[in-house]
């Protein structure tokens, strides 16, 4: 049979290598998560079982990739994987010029530095918590321009990425296009439950950056996973490739930001990529500051080539079906278990929503934490909040950002778990979803002054 008659469908890959994983008893994790201040990002490895922390360098790399990490050419400048990965680039994406960063927030810290000044503004759609600490370290405020379904985690608009041309064009008319140095536009939106943004929305964009001569730049690090979504669901695009879907919507923009650690299926790695050999040479200028040589940017050769091999396989059709496919099929579980997640179901993993979860629950008793700390203490499943904590503190005000998403993210690493370990974990978020009502909230006890959600320690109220 081939793949059109089959009635059912599976990875497009066979398993070489097992890494050992183990669930420890409940007393176990409740010592952990106690020792780690309830918060998942403090746990060891070895405490979890399954890990959803994050899909970001989380995935298992091929067989052509790790045979791409022997042929690593470590010389200091020049090496012949920097060349790869350049012409991989260029293939796939289609920037002209590019410059390897160590990951993705290195190369918004370098794009921050040469494009943005005090007093700009950035408008986005939705904010990325390392991208708009950059954009407000360069002295540049972020602002928000989605459509107002992204902030609805029941909206099932299938573009929920998408900007919205009127909150963008009076953010110009309003602060001039002179101070908006680039839209920062995601694809797919993490924040907003790794919502895709349409073709034409970004054609749109284009038209309108282009009338006021203002610079777009994508974060591509799930871009890829964005054009799969095009190719389901936009009109037009069904028959079309993945990878023309992607040049197309590269095609719209002046570069991109890449954490390679997403799409790209390495560990380590990422990218800045611009088309203007102006903004190029100042970031290679600033890259030999920050990163290392314009030839290896903070990776070493071997980096470089698995990246390179990486972004050949991320753009194939079925790997890329069987990725959302994953996610998709443990979104479904959880559906059908009437556990609240945001609709559509993501791109890179499944979105709790907290609020619904825990009611009972002020948004500064940070109900998401509380969520992600339920879910490991049920069954040493490590997920990750993005709500009240992920957004931190408005920089002039002080005060805590509220968020109209109170989400726990389920991200699914790519290649490295199977439909039963998808099984085991909606059976535990069904479990803890049953368990709700008795649940109180969090008190913060340590908080970090940037990025607090990474190290930030709470402990329970009452
Ligand atoms: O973690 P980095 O520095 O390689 O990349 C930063 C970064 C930029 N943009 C987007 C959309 C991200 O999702 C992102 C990192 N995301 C992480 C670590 C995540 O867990 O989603």
């Amino acid at each position: 049979m081939d793949s059109t008659t089959r009635r059912s469908w599976a990875e497009p890959f066979k398993i070489k290598m097992v890494e050992p994983i183990r669930v420890m008893s409940r007393a176990e994790r409740e010592r952990a998560i106690g020792e780690a201040g309830f918060n998942t990002f403090l746990l060891k490895s070895d405490d979890v079982y399954i890990d959803l922390l994050t899909d970001s360098g989380t995935s298992a790399m091929s067989d052509y990739q790790w045979a791409g990490m022997m042929l690593g050419d470590e010389a200091y400048a020049g090496s012949r994987n920097f060349y790869h990965l350049e012409e991989a680039v260029r293939k796939y994406y289609g920037y002209k010029y590019i410059v390897p960063t160590h990951q993705g927030r290195a190369a918004e810290h370098i794009l921050s530095r040469i494009a943005i000044k005090p007093g700009d503004y950035v408008p986005g759609n939705m904010y990325f918590t390392t991208t708009r600490l950059h954009q407000e370290l360069a002295g540049g405020t972020f602002e928000d321009v989605i459509i107002d379904e992204a902030h609805d985690p029941t909206s099932v608009h299938p573009f929920k990425g998408n900007v919205d041309l009127d909150k963008l064009e009076s953010l110009i008319k309003r602060v001039g296009p002179e101070r908006i140095p680039y839209v920062s536009l995601a694809a797919t939106v993490n924040m907003a439950g790794g919502q895709p943004i349409s073709l034409a929305n970004m054609r749109a964009v284009r038209e309108l950056t282009n009338r006021y001569g203002i610079r777009v730049i994508l974060d591509a690090a799930r871009a890829v996973e964005n054009a799969y979504f095009i190719q389901q669901r936009e009109t037009g695009y069904a028959e079309t490739p993945v990878a023309t879907i992607l040049r197309e919507m590269c095609g719209y923009t002046d570069g991109c930001t890449m954490s390679a650690k997403k799409d790209p299926l390495v560990n380590i790695g990422g990218f800045l990529a611009l088309n203007d050999p102006e903004l190029f040479e100042e970031a290679r200028n600033l890259i030999v500051v920050y990163e290392g040589l314009h030839t290896y940017g903070g990776l070493a050769g071997r980096d470089m080539e698995a990246m390179a091999r990486g972004i050949e396989e991320a753009v194939n059709d079925d790997s890329i079906r069987a990725r959302v496919g994953q996610v998709e099929y443990l979104g479904n579980q959880l559906l059908a278990a009437d556990a609240p997640i945001v609709t559509p179901i993501g791109g890179h993993a499944v979105y709790l929503d907290a609020r619904r979860f825990y009611p009972q629950l002020k948004q500064d008793e940070f109900p998401a934490q509380m969520l992600a700390a339920q879910l490991y203490l049920d069954s040493g499943v490590r997920s990750m909040e993005r709500g009240i904590v992920s957004a931190g503190r408005d920089p002039e005000t002080g005060e805590h950002h509220y968020p109209k998403l109170e989400l726990v993210r389920l991200a699914i690493p790519r290649r490295v778990y199977t439909q039963s370990h998808m099984d085991v974990v909606a059976e535990s978020v069904a479990e803890v979803y049953r368990q709700r009502r008795d649940v109180r909230g969090l008190r913060m006890t340590f908080e970090p002054k940037y990025l607090r959600f990474f190290q930030a320690r709470f402990e329970p109220l009452g």
